[in-house]
């Protein structure tokens, strides 16, 4: 039985629900998108998602033609439809069809739709052992040319990066600001810990406000953690005690290697495996 796609109002079976080939999503990568989770049933921080969603939306001149309460009761809808209790959740928001060339204005109305499915995560032993990840060549889009804050159908630049990860053997890639600091990977955030202190870059540094980021740095608080949002370099990351990653799909995941330099033990440092077991504990309740 083929899973069930939510499509501008309608659950269809996925193989007829299609985007045409005039869709400027498709030609121009001109559209917003949400990577949400769903533990036991209920949608992970799905407000400050949609919040985001929109955010992206306004950003790039794009209304939505759905209320935030429409699209969130559609998720469920979506899931509900599926059988669905623990799913990954695509929503995305094309610029919709129009004709040939750029101009946002020859399209009409956007396209809407969600994908309740599930997604793979890094191999299991990547969380017990750790992950090696390198720097990549590609330097990351400037807030200036398209901020990394808008969470759009463009991720040319990041899969730039993440093909040099894949030609390097390891599964993601740390990305600098074209000034030099460290940014965020492909498809994560990057903390690291020095000295018992949690860092990570300010959202300033150019990188997408990721929701499990910010679901970390308030574990951090809770448990007493020191936390700073700073600028870092990459000498930063390679003398660093602790390093880990954080995303929705990923969730916390250590990084042991960079570039060939072991981080601290080379094993999974006791901070990371704190917060790790604190956001199982914060996604599932109820185990
Ligand atoms: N940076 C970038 C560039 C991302 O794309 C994150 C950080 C982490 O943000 P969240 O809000 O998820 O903590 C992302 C998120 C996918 C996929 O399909 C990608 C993301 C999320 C979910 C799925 O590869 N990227």
């Amino acid at each position: 039985m083929s899973l069930k796609v939510w499509m501008d109002g309608e659950l269809l079976p996925a193989e007829d629900a299609k985007i045409g080939v005039y869709d400027h999503g498709l030609l121009y990568g001109d559209g917003v998108f949400e990577g949400i989770r769903a533990y036991q049933g209920r949608v992970f921080k799905l407000d400050r998602h949609l919040r985001r969603l929109y955010a992206s939306a306004q950003a790039i001149s794009l209304v939505i033609p759905f209320t935030a309460e429409q699209l969130s009761r559609a998720i469920y809808e979506t899931m509900e439809a599926n059988g669905q209790s623990d799913a990954y959740v695509r929503l995305v928001v094309t610029r919709g069809p129009g004709d040939l060339g750029l101009d946002p204005g020859k399209t009409k109305t956007p396209v809407v739709f969600i994908i309740t499915d599930r997604i793979a995560l890094y191999p299991e032993q990547m969380y017990t052992e750790g992950m090696s990840i390198i720097t990549a060549k590609t330097v990351r889009t400037p807030a200036q040319s398209l901020n990394p804050k808008v969470k759009s159908l463009n991720y040319l630049n990041n899969i730039l990066a993440r093909i040099e990860a894949n030609k390097a053997g390891v599964s993601e890639a740390l990305m600098l600001s074209c000034d030099g600091y460290v940014a965020e990977c492909t498809g994560d955030n990057i903390f690291i810990v020095k000295e018992g202190k949690v860092l990570t870059p300010p959202v300033s540094a150019g990188i997408l406000e990721g929701i499990t980021r910010d679901v970390v740095i308030e574990l951090a608080a809770k448990q007493g953690l020191a936390l700073e949002e700073s600028q870092l370099r990459q000498e930063d990351i390679y003398a660093a005690d602790e390093c880990f990653l954080t995303g929705t799909a990923a969730e916390i995941v250590p990084v042991t290697k960079i570039d060939d330099k072991v981080i601290g033990t080379g094993k999974p440092g006791p901070i990371t495996k704190r917060l790790i077991d604190s956001f199982h504990k914060y996604v599932q309740p109820h185990t």
